[in-house]
């Protein structure tokens, strides 16, 4: 039946976001070529960017770093939708600008035939093919993410410190936001950026700005991922006796491989340098002055 077909057909449309400004699009040349590169489905990669400022020519730089054919979509947001929105003082989370909340305003910038959207990171780089995520069960939730290795309950440090007056008990588990599969309708349905923009207005002391409010919110209502899809960047992970079989990677805190002045182990930056290299940045390093305060957003 007609209408069966064209139920099936939207359900298959996916696409891949980014949300990054000029700073970021070298690390997102990076994290696209190395999805590009894993990527073994059926359905058409699609790359939709939330741009927040990227100059024409990177634009042009970061499409000569993908594959001819490569379907991508620019969308631009205006700045002034981020204005006022908090940024705190807490070391870990100095190097954000305000460019971290991007990402909440990209479900609705989207066409509306789009289904799901795997969000990502800049700062990630993909290491198998992601094409089990655009099925993956979301169990009803508007969104799969992966528990935080680092901040795993609402009640850890730098996590929601207000989840008793959200009525929230305190092993509720907290995401990192730097992979999500979102189910667009969903999101919209629930008004996860209305709530999160409005949670984030009235907690000018919030710690750590998206992320922060993005769980406050949703309160533990959303479907788990398991950790191979947000592996948070350690020794433990990419040392010589890691066991993990990581199928994303992701560089979290202030620390960057694009950053000279950070010294990585040798084979954790070879494993970011492999898909650089295949970038249009693969013959200048470094290519984009970061300020190490405020200048990043992932
Ligand atoms: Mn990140």
């Amino acid at each position: 039946m007609a209408g069966d077909d064209g139920t099936a057909a939207r359900h298959e449309r996916t696409c891949v976001g980014f949300a990054v400004d000029e700073a970021y699009a070298l690390p997102m040349a990076v994290a696209g070529r190395s999805l590009i590169d894993h990527h073994a489905g059926a359905e058409p990669l699609e790359i939709v960017v939330l741009d927040l400022g990227i100059t024409a020519p990177t634009r042009a730089r970061v499409l000569a770093s993908w594959p001819p054919g490569t379907r991508v979509r620019f969308v631009p947001l205006p700045r002034e939708n981020l204005d006022g929105l908090p940024l705190s003082d807490h070391e870990f989370v100095l190097h954000l600008n305000r460019n971290v909340y991007g990402r909440w305003f990209l479900p609705e910038l989207l066409p509306a035939a789009y289904r799901r959207l795997i969000y990502l990171d800049a700062d990630i780089l993909v290491l198998r093919d992601l094409s089990p995520l655009w099925r993956i069960d979301l169990g009803g939730q508007p969104f799969a993410v992966a528990q935080d290795k680092g901040i795993p309950y609402v009640s850890s440090d730098l996590g929601v410190p207000d989840y008793r007056e959200l009525g929230l008990p305190a092993r509720t588990k907290y995401f990192n936001a730097g992979v999500m599969v979102i189910d667009l309708d969903r999101w919209r349905t629930a008004r996860i950026r209305e709530r999160a923009l409005h949670y984030a207005r009235s907690h000018p002391d919030m710690r750590f700005a998206d992320q922060e409010a993005l769980n406050a919110v949703s309160g533990g209502a959303w479907a788990e991922l398991p950790p191979e899809w947000n592996c948070p960047v350690d020794e433990e992970l990419l040392g010589p006796r890691h066991d993990a079989a990581p199928r994303i990677i992701h560089f979290l805190g202030p620390d960057k491989p694009w950053l000279t002045d950070v010294a990585w182990a040798p084979y954790c930056q070879a494993a970011y340098t492999t898909y650089l290299r295949r970038t249009a940045w693969a013959k200048e390093l470094p290519a984009l002055p970061v300020p190490r305060r405020r200048g990043g957003h992932q």
